[in-house]
C-alpha cells in the first residue's frame, strides 16, 4: 500500500515539473507544411526527453533541427530532444522546431490548435498553440 501511494505521488511530482509556454505555429493552407514552436521549462532535478508530438491536424509530425551548410539553411529529423534538469529550451525559427507536414486543414491567423507533447518522464502534456505570423 505504501509503495502504491509513493508511486502515485511520484507520478504527480513528475507531471508538474515540465511546463510549456508561448506555443505558436505558422499560418498555412491545407496540404502544405507548417511548424510549431514553444518554450519548455524543465523545473525538475532530472532530465526529461520529448519523444514525439501528436495532433490530428497534420498527416505527419516530426521533430526537426536546423543546420547551416555552405551558407545554406537545411533541416533534418531528430528522434528526440533532451531537456537538462532545471533548464529552459526554446523551439524557434532557425533552430529546433516541430515540423507539421501535409496539413489536413487551413491554419488561419488568430485561431488555435491543440497538440500533445509526449515526454519520457512527464507523460503526455496537452498544449494549445496560437496561429500567427511570428
Ligand atoms: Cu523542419
Amino acid at each position: 500500500m505504501t509503495f502504491v501511494l509513493a508511486f502515485i505521488m511520484l507520478l504527480n511530482f513528475h507531471s508538474q515539473k515540465i511546463d510549456v509556454e508561448n506555443a505558436w505555429l505558422r499560418p498555412a493552407n491545407k496540404g502544405m507544411n507548417s511548424a510549431l514552436y514553444f518554450k519548455v521549462n524543465n523545473n525538475s532535478n532530472i532530465p526529461d526527453t520529448l519523444l514525439k508530438v501528436t495532433s490530428n491536424i497534420a498527416g505527419l509530425i516530426q521533430l526537426h533541427e536546423s543546420y547551416l551548410t555552405k551558407g545554406m539553411m537545411g533541416m533534418r529529423e531528430v528522434k528526440y530532444v533532451v531537456f537538462k534538469a532545471h533548464s529552459t529550451f526554446t523551439f524557434k525559427e532557425g533552430g529546433y522546431h516541430v515540423m507539421l507536414l501535409f496539413l489536413k486543414k487551413n491554419l488561419k491567423p488568430n485561431s488555435s490548435e491543440i497538440f500533445f507533447l509526449h515526454f519520457k518522464n512527464s507523460g503526455t502534456l496537452k498544449i494549445k498553440a496560437l496561429v500567427k505570423k511570428g
